[in-house]
């Protein structure tokens, strides 16, 4: 069963494990994730998808997505970021059965949480220009590993598309 949450900025999330069709002999599972931009995206394809598992993994008699509702993922969110937890199993050792993982997924709104607080506030633009002003990665927004005039143009048209 997929698993679902609203973001900071109004976004649908959710993650589910893609198994294949009919196949004959070892199943092999994927976990993935959708964000759609609002409740009325839903009707189209999603905004963003993504595969949180770089390499599907097999499902084995001691782990089965899927048997009795059995679906082990679950999707929480924190204003700009989400957390999506899930079991799997190891690819190159399933029979050693399933561990637990936590993946974090970061949203557009983060380039304007200069505070890293997880939301969009009053408070961004004032910690953003400290950490600009003193050259710290803090201001980095846009991760080309300096503090220049761009990264500034990032969090300004961020934080107004995304402040309050
Ligand atoms: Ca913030």
């Amino acid at each position: 069963m997929p698993s679902i949450a609203f973001d900071g900025i109004g976004g649908i999330n959710l993650i589910w494990a893609e198994t294949p069709g009919n196949v004959d002999g070892p199943v092999s599972v994927t976990i993935r994730y959708a964000r759609f931009n609002n409740t009325a995206a839903l009707v189209g394809p999603a905004s963003y998808t993504a595969s949180l598992t770089p390499t599907p993994f097999p499902i084995n008699s001691h782990f089965n997505i899927g048997l009795l509702s059995n679906d082990y993922q679950m999707l929480a969110a924190s204003g700009c970021v989400l957390y999506g937890a899930y079991a799997r199993t190891d690819p190159v050792n399933p029979s050693h059965g399933a561990s637990i993982f936590v993946r974090r997924i970061v949203i557009d709104c983060a380039v304007a949480d200069a505070d890293a607080d997880s939301m969009v506030t009053s408070a961004d633009p004032p910690a953003f220009l400290a950490a600009f002003s003193s050259g710290s990665a803090t201001a980095d927004v846009n991760m080309d590993n300096s503090v220049k005039r761009a990264g500034c143009c990032d969090f300004l048209a961020a934080y107004s598309t995304y402040g309050p």
